[in-house]
């Protein structure tokens, strides 16, 4: 009932909606309507009203709210079920748990804070109150389990077409997981997956993006090398549009993914990553590698030329670019 209100008063946000008219759209009592608005106010949701004229709503909160985000999607299925949390130890647990209580594709976690947000290999994620997007989104795709890397790129592809769009600044892609701007990172993607007998049972795809953090927001450890959207353009990100445009891209390219394959998905990353062409030197496990990245291949892995001129593939591994 709050989505639908909140998507009439954005549909039409010029316009005073008197309590009849939202009760003869919405099929419910005035009172109902009231209430609605009621608790709306106590979220953070400000309304001019006048006798007679009816509502317009003047001001959305900044935290995250549910109905607000649902009022935003146009996905058919992601986030379609979602839980907006205060402060979790990290959203990837938490789909976990959801999923063993029977969550399904699409289902979506949200946090305000998290206090033990995890990047790849246990390394931490920062992620402070209030600013940033800290989500865990369930996926169930009938794919070979070799091919569970791919969703990773295709994650990124998503991330960075959404931020792109949205902020129109100059965001790439860093194999295999990192968004950069201007060669500091932006977002980080962690994906976590349960197999069962060689088939890929589920997958939960950790998206992490520092948008409205300020320098101070940051730990000093990671000032010279992290930022955020808002300290790139200089204006805060609206984060439910944000988010609601990241779920819109990513249904879409997994759709894609699904009955096209990951070629298309291929070409999208090459036009969007910063890795091809560069010098690198890759950490693979205890291995130091120095070579020059030439692409990707079909399942994912990054192609690199090392000196002596043979071609190598890396499957995970730490990345520094010259
Ligand atoms: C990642 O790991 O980049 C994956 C991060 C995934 C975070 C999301 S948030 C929602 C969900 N819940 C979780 O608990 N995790 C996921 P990795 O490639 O290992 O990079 C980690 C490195 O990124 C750290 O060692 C720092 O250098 C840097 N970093 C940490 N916090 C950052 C931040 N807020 N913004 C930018 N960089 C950060």
């Amino acid at each position: 009932m709050e989505e639908q209100l909140l998507k009439l008063f954005r549909e039409r946000p010029e316009r005073d909606w008197s309590g009849e008219d939202l009760s003869r759209l919405l099929h419910c009592s005035r009172t109902a309507v009231w209430k609605h608005i009621q608790s709306l106010k106590t979220r953070g949701f400000e309304f001019e009203s006048a006798p007679r004229r009816g509502y317009r709503l003047v001001r959305e909160p900044d935290s995250l709210d549910a109905a607000l985000l649902a009022s935003r999607l146009s996905t058919k299925r992601f986030g379609r079920r979602l839980n907006v949390l205060d402060t979790v130890d990290s959203t990837q647990s938490i789909a976990q748990q959801w999923i063993a209580d029977g969550a399904e594709e699409g289902a979506l976690v949200l946090a305000e804070e998290q206090t033990g947000g995890r990047g790849r290999r246990g390394r931490p994620w920062h992620s402070p109150p209030g600013k940033g997007v800290w989500m865990s989104l369930v996926l169930q795709p009938q794919i070979p389990l070799q091919f569970t890397p791919q969703l990773t790129l295709l994650t990124a592809v998503a991330v960075c077409r959404a931020i792109g769009k949205l902020t129109q600044l100059p965001i790439g892609i860093k194999w295999p997981n990192d968004l950069l701007i201007h060669g500091k990172k932006v977002c980080g993607i962690l994906l976590e997956s349960k197999a069962e007998d060689e088939r890929l049972v589920h997958v939960i795809a950790g998206i992490g993006i520092s948008a409205n953090l300020a320098l101070e927001d940051f730990p000093e450890t990671l000032r010279d090398i992290a930022t955020s959207l808002m300290i790139e353009s200089g204006r805060r990100v609206d984060r439910h549009e944000l988010i609601a445009e990241v779920l819109s891209q990513l249904e879409q390219l997994y759709d894609l993914y699904l009955s096209q394959g990951f070629e298309p998905i291929r070409l999208l990353w090459e036009a969007l990553n910063v890795t091809v062409g560069r010098h690198l030197l890759i950490q693979d496990g205890s291995e130091s590698i120095q070579a020059v990245a030439t692409g990707i291949d079909k399942q994912g892995a990054l192609e690199v030329r090392t000196p002596d001129g043979r071609t190598r593939k890396i499957y995970s591994g730490e990345l520094e670019m010259a």
